[in-house]
Parts: structure tokens; sequence; C-alpha cells
């Protein structure tokens, strides 16, 4: 079933879009947990990590932390650190079925998250 995140990639409801190729899209989380907080998403509708197999989706995972890196110099995260976050399900905490990895920096982080 499609989510909100697949109106973003077609363009049928605004987002502040920071990267876009032919596999992802990355843009700001709309209730930010960071100075930095950006999602990066496949264009493909994927549900959740639990659906990626490293065989069919290699291509896709590098495509994202390609993304994930690019996208963190460009904000000047790069060089103090930044934490790439994915939830899945319910202990998760995810609330979006489809896969994103989150992007978060511009702060120092805790550990263990909450
Ligand atoms: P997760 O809990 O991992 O499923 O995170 C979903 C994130 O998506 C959450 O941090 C808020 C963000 N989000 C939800 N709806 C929208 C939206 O319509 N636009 C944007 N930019 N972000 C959204």
């Amino acid at each position: 079933m499609s989510t909100i995140f697949k109106k973003i990639i077609d363009r049928e409801i605004p987002a502040d879009i920071v990267y876009e190729n032919d596999k992802v899209m990355a843009f700001r989380d709309i209730n930010p947990q960071a100075p930095v907080h950006i999602l990066i998403i496949p264009k493909e509708e994927i549900p959740t990590v639990r659906e990626i197999k490293g065989e069919k989706h290699a291509d896709l995972l590098a495509a994202m932390f390609d993304a994930a890196n690019e996208i963190a110099e460009k904000e000047g995260i790069s060089k103090d650190g930044f934490r790439l976050v994915i939830n899945c399900d319910k202990n998760g905490g995810q609330e979006v079925y489809h896969l994103h990895m989150h992007l978060l920096g511009g702060r120092r982080m805790q550990w263990p998250p909450g």
C-alpha cells in the first residue's frame, strides 16, 4: 500500500527535496530531531527493511549510502559525524511504511536511543 512518501516522490505533495536520482530521493523531515534531519528513501516502494535482500537490492542500498555521504558533505556535517537510522516496525518506532533512512547531524547524539 502506498504511503505519503509515494506522494512526495510523485510530487503530489510538497517536500524540501535535497537530493534525487533515478533510484533514491531525499528530503527534510517534517519533524526534525536535529539541526540536520533528512530522510533518504528508495523510489521503489519497499515497506520495511525486512523486505531487503542483499543480492536483489545491492545497487539500491549503495545508492542510499552514497546519497547519505553526499548529503552529509553538502550539509556540512560530514567532518564532525552524523547518525543513520532505519526504524523497523512497532518496536523500532516505524511510522511510515516506505523504507527510509534518517540522516541526523549538527548536534551530539546520545546512546542508547530512547
Ligand atoms: P519513522 O518513525 O522512522 O517511520 O519516521 C517517519 C518520519 O517521517 C518522521 O520523522 C516524520 C516524517 N514525515 C512523516 N510525514 C512526512 C511528510 O509528509 N513530509 C516530510 N517531509 N516528513 C514526513
